[in-house]
């Protein structure tokens, strides 16, 4: 960024980088406090939050219920490992389940460990259920998914960088076009259990599928026998204004992995959801996390869920971002190549020739608003679903000005 640097961000970003690993390129700012959609840097700058820590935010910062139950929480219990029970696990569980109109929950930590649960439960079911030769099953993905980080998920990722020195890599995995029915058809083996799909492509840069796509991914999967798994991660909870993206066509998945803002914003959870009859594959001892299920976060995660429901965030969304979406497509600039998005999650597609969507977040960073660049060329605006009609204006206001200059 072009501006001068105070020295206590200096000092920070220095520390940062000589002490910490360089695996990630933020902007240069450093955050130290936050509530509701707005963020201050240490040298007292306000800025609105356009990023939410990709959607894990979408109650806000600091979320006043939610942090309330976080202390109360924290006063009385936070961890027991699974060895012995909690009495909050079953709370949570059966908030969720039934949030999900489905039956059983499996709690992990971070999205990444939830998918690699879901995995593990579609190859549990093809060699119990289905029968599948063992060690044969196969898993459909996605071009340009994303699902985590781990080596096992890499091993799917259609993205170099994010594989290439990390091999060798998990077999069972086939990679075909997003939103294509056709290249499905075309991978399908008797050997299929599953089909692992994002209802939009969130770090693809936004990318939403046609109408129906989700319909004929289900109808596939219940002629074939095969599981649908959709990983909502990011499009959950309310982000894409619906409760679960999936409910935008009507359908339900066989399981469901959601992650993100299922914590809050406060602390990191993530879930399986689905059956009795496939959860309950799981035998003990098969699977687990000493931290899956504790009861921090499984009281923060119903307090959450709470707030998703009790204020309208949902509809908030679905309401907030046809307004932003509405209101960006006015925008007259002719390196812009597409506006797109649903609910509060919007892309900016800008031309090659814009040069990259990096240097326009780093001018909207210094109009205070942070938003991060996904892939080279797209904008992602993606607020708390708290966000009001006049703070997007502000936003907007800002917006227009970086895309008009
Ligand atoms: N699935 C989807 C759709 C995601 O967006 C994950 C899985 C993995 O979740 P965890 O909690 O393991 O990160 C995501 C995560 C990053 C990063 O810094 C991750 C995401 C988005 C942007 C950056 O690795 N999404």
């Amino acid at each position: 960024m072009t501006r001068n640097f105070s020295d206590k961000t200096k000092y920070h970003i220095n520390l940062n980088e000589t002490y910490g690993a360089h695996n990630y390129k933020p902007l240069d700012i450093i955050i130290s406090k936050g509530e509701g959609v707005w963020v201050w840097d240490i040298d007292g700058k306000k800025y609105l939050d356009m990023l939410s820590a990709y959607s894990a935010l979408n109650q806000g910062h600091r979320h006043p219920k939610i942090m309330e139950t976080l202390f109360r929480q924290a006063n009385l219990l936070t961890l027991t490992s699974r060895a012995f029970h909690n009495d909050r696990l079953g709370e949570f569980c059966k908030k969720l389940a039934e949030l999900c109109e489905m039956e059983m929950v499996l709690p992990m930590n971070t999205g990444a460990e939830a998918v690699e649960t879901a995995i593990k439960l579609a190859r549990k079911w093809a060699y119990v259920v289905k029968k599948i030769p063992m060690y044969e099953a196969k898993i459909i993905v996605c071009a340009n998914n994303f699902h985590g980080r781990t080596t096992t998920i890499v091993s799917f990722s259609s993205e170099e960088h994010y594989r290439y020195y990390f091999g060798p890599f998990t077999p069972g995995f086939k990679i075909v076009e997003y939103d294509s029915i056709e290249s499905i058809k075309k991978a399908l083996t008797p050997d299929t259990c599953a089909i692992l799909v994002e209802p939009i492509q969130g770090e693809a840069g936004i990318i939403v599928p046609k109408d129906g796509y989700l319909k004929e991914l289900r109808r596939i999967c219940s002629d074939n026998n095969m599981l649908l798994i959709l990983d909502e991660i990011q499009t959950g909870l309310g982000r894409t204004g619906k409760l679960f993206c999936y409910q935008h066509e009507n359908i339900k998945p066989d399981i469901l992995i959601l992650g993100k803002a299922l914590g809050g914003g406060v602390i990191p959870i993530s879930a399986v959801v689905s059956t009795g009859k496939l959860l309950g594959l799981f035998t003990p001892g098969e699977h687990g996390s000493t931290f899956g299920g504790n009861p921090l976060a499984c009281a923060v995660a119903i307090t959450a869920l709470d707030v998703i429901i009790e204020e309208n965030l949902p509809q908030r969304a679905e309401k907030s971002g046809s307004y932003f979406i509405g209101e960006l497509k006015k925008i007259r600039n002719e390196l812009i190549k597409e506006i797109r998005g649903k609910g509060l999650l919007i892309g900016v597609e800008l031309k090659p020739e814009a040069g990259g969507a990096r240097k326009y977040c780093e001018k909207l960073a210094e109009e205070g608003l942070l938003c991060k660049e996904t892939h080279e060329n797209v904008v992602r605006f993606a607020p708390p679903l708290i966000i009001s009609k006049d703070e997007i204006d502000w936003a907007l206001d800002r917006i227009k000005k970086v895309f008009a200059s």
